[in-house]
């Protein structure tokens, strides 16, 4: 293939453009195809960077934000393959699975100092993070308004696990931090309560201008400021995405919830079975480490309930899936039936 590199593509490689997605590009054996990256959907519609700049692409597949698309004369012509997705159990409804970004390198759990830090929270998006194959680190934002910020980060650090930053972003302090964390081209994913200093951490490190709001308080409906998830690029390379604020963050995937809990895990490589539960198996090392004191009971019990609860919701989110996959299917055997009446008559 002809690919070196044009020098319009740099925009795309700082981004996360890579001679493997070049690759998966040129297998489709199109020379007319170019790429370009899924920065904001609308309904109905996306907008995507391209080497030349933003375009808007009407699409009827459901894309998210941060995927890799083809385009063929400005039109979606293949969504490429994705490595890893963020998804969430969609609040109200029937809890479909709902993707907040795809080929996210690190996932960023945003918690203002202004309130507690719920520990439940930040280990909720662990286990997102670790399905989604991103790597979880926990921003402690307002710092400012902290007597002793270092000291709670470094509790937080220890109970959960994961590198934790505190930043007074206003003030620029940690910043360096997350921007080596993300040059010179990955993606990080902003996560966390309505309020917690997402959208003024973005314009803090790309210079946008995105709107921020005050923090209100209570538990209303409707007081978030940031209404789309959108992916804004990086002065210095990389890039990051804006979401708007969850009161709850579902889980639909039982796969990363043990990594949220490291106290567990660490003790959990001694187990007999490889896919051990840490319920009634016999040679559990995480119950035998519970029992003598050195993992804490409540942990084991909250992990379990993680797990039951996430794993109920994949089920739901499957079959929901399957009913529309059969809506789908029964829909076309209709039209098809009704054109072959047509052409008969
Ligand atoms: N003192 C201080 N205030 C901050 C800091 N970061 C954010 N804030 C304030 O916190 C409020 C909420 O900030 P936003 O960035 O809008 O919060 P958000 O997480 O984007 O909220 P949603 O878009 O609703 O999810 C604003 O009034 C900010 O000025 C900080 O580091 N220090
Ligand atoms: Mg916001
Ligand atoms: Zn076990």
């Amino acid at each position: 293939m002809p690919d070196q590199t044009r020098p319009s593509e740099h925009v795309l490689r700082q981004i996360g453009w890579d001679d493997l997605r070049a690759d998966e590009l040129a297998a489709f054996g199109d020379p007319s195809l170019r790429p370009a990256r899924c920065v904001r959907i609308d309904r109905g519609s996306a907008r995507a960077l391209a080497p030349a700049g933003e375009v808007r692409v009407s699409t009827s597949q459901p894309l998210a934000v941060g995927d890799w698309i083809a385009l063929s004369e400005g039109r979606l012509a293949h969504v490429l393959q994705r490595r890893g997705e963020i998804a969430r159990r969609a609040s109200g409804g029937v809890g479909e699975r709902q993707i907040i970004a795809a080929n996210v390198d690190l996932l960023l759990v945003v918690a203002g100092l202004d309130r507690p830090v719920k520990a439940g929270r930040l280990r909720r998006a662990v286990a997102l993070a670790r399905s989604g194959d991103a790597a979880p680190v926990v921003v402690l934002t307002k710092a400012d308004l902290h007597a002793d910020p270092d000291a709670i980060a470094a509790a937080v650090a220890s109970a959960i696990g994961v590198e934790v930053v505190s930043v007074a972003a206003e003030r620029g302090a940690g910043l360096d931090r997350l921007r080596s964390l993300v040059e010179p081209s990955r993606t990080m994913v902003l996560v966390g309560e309505s309020g917690a200093g997402k959208s003024t951490l973005v314009n803090a490190l790309a210079g946008t201008e995105l709107e921020t709001g005050e923090v209100r308080g209570g538990d209303a409906k409707g007081r978030h400021t940031t209404t789309w998830r959108e992916l804004v690029p990086l002065p210095g390379g990389g890039a990051i995405i804006d979401t708007p604020g969850v009161r709850e963050m579902g889980l639909v995937d039982p796969g990363g919830v043990d990594e949220a809990f490291a106290d567990v895990l660490d003790v959990a490589g001694g187990c007999r079975f490889s896919d051990c539960r840490h319920a009634e198996e016999p040679g559990c090392a995480v119950v035998a480490a519970a029992d003598a004191g050195l993992v804490d009971p409540g942990d084991l019990e909250r992990m379990r309930a993680m797990r039951i609860e996430a794993e109920a919701a994949e089920l739901r989110a499957n079959e929901h899936e399957r009913r529309r996959h059969e809506r789908r299917f029964a829909r076309r055997v209709r039209e098809a039936q009704r054109d072959k009446r047509r052409r008969g008559r």
